[in-house]
């Protein structure tokens, strides 16, 4: 298995609770990738640098850790690092060249976790579109050095070739989607009368679990983030009269790269669209009030703040009763339960029966 460091700037505006659940929560990401996290170096700075984001001892550090030979002084020598930012094209040169590993920021882990798991036509083609927009400008940044270097007067250069294709695969990317999701639309539509009840919530909270035990489905439920990219509906079961239909939707993450969030479409869609939104939090997760508000605030950017809605926190069988007891006074309105609890299942449904 591959290694991988996390780096991480400290801003003032961050406290330490909110500093270390970002990094775990990074750390969780990279683990999805496959990687083993193999150590952590932070910095607290006023400022990320311009140029190499960490002052000029931590890169040393940081050059010390990844020049190390395997096997020696404990840690194993990292090939990825990660650094917990949106950094710049040039920043991830800079680094690379400082340190001769490869270098991944927060927003470039969540792109390839997408392309790798996306799967519907529709996802794939979402994905593409962001993850080129997102490595365009990086690719351009890595050959930009090498073109200086042949002079100019060569006609077209590698780099405007390169600029072309981009151009030219993202027009056809985008027909390609507008096509598709005017099929999607179209199934929409086809929906539109019935009741209808969406599974939203930050990544890995158990969406996906909870939409199985309600509606007897076979998503794929799994311990990673964005395990799910695809929305799925189905009837809840056993049926009721009218159906309601239920739909479990690709999860909300902590700065989220933008061109992501535009592109799923189809799940903010759905959940524009559904009479109820069951807002599902992972109880036994120490970050789960800034997950909610991180929720919450992608539900609003979204226009989603005024559809009906409804917090579930799962998982309380991890909880103790003391945890249970503030949780509950902490959120009097808020459904506590298991997604592995049947009672609890069925409590759930029956809520959203009422609500109808
Ligand atoms: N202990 C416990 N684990 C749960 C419960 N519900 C879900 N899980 C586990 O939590 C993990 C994530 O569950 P999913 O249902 O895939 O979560 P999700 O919200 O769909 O996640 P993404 O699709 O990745 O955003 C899985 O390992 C589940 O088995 C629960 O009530 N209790
Ligand atoms: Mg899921």
């Amino acid at each position: 298995m591959p290694f991988a460091l996390l780096v991480g700037v400290q801003l003032p505006a961050i406290d330490d609770f909110a500093y270390a659940a970002s990094l775990d929560e990074l750390s969780h990401l990279v683990e999805t990738l496959g990687y083993e996290v193999v150590g952590r170096v932070s910095q607290k700075r006023s400022v990320v640098d311009g140029k190499t984001v960490l002052g000029k001892g931590k890169l040393e550090e940081l050059a010390g850790l990844t020049a190390a030979p395997p096997g020696q002084g404990g840690t194993p020598r990292p090939d990825l690092l990660v650094i917990d930012q949106e950094i710049s094209p040039s920043q991830v040169r800079n680094l690379e060249q400082a340190t001769g590993a490869r270098v991944l920021d927060r927003a470039g882990v969540i792109m390839e976790i997408f392309h790798r798991h996306a799967r519907s036509r529709e996802a794939r083609v979402q994905v593409e579109i962001a993850r080129l927009k997102y490595l365009a400008p990086r690719l351009r940044e890595m050959s930009s050095g090498s073109e200086r270097q042949r002079g100019a007067g060569a006609g077209e250069t590698d780099v405007d070739l390169d600029r072309r294709a981009v151009r030219d695969r993202l027009a056809e990317l985008k027909e390609r989607l507008e096509d598709i999701q005017r099929e999607s639309d179209w199934r929409r539509s086809a929906r539109a009368d019935h009741l209808r009840v969406a599974l939203v919530g930050y990544t890995n909270a158990g969406k996906s679990s909870l939409m199985r035990a309600l509606t007897g489905s076979e998503v794929l439920v799994a311990d990673r983030l964005f395990a799910t990219l695809d929305t799925t509906v189905r009837a809840l079961r056993p049926e009721t009269s009218p159906r309601v239909l239920v739909t479990d939707t690709v999860g909300f993450i902590d700065k989220l790269p933008h061109d992501l969030v535009a592109s799923f479409r189809s799940t903010l869609a759905e959940a524009l669209e559904a009479s109820l939104l069951l807002h599902v939090v992972d109880a036994s997760d120490p970050g789960h009030e800034l997950q909610l508000g991180v929720t919450r605030a992608v539900l609003r950017e979204i226009g989603a703040a005024d559809v009906p809605s409804r917090l579930v926190f799962n998982k309380i069988d991890r909880l103790s009763a003391g945890e249970q007891a503030d949780l509950r006074n902490r959120h009097p309105d808020a459904l506590l339960l298991s997604s592995l609890r049947p009672d609890d299942v069925a409590a759930l449904r029956q809520a959203i029966i009422d609500f109808f």
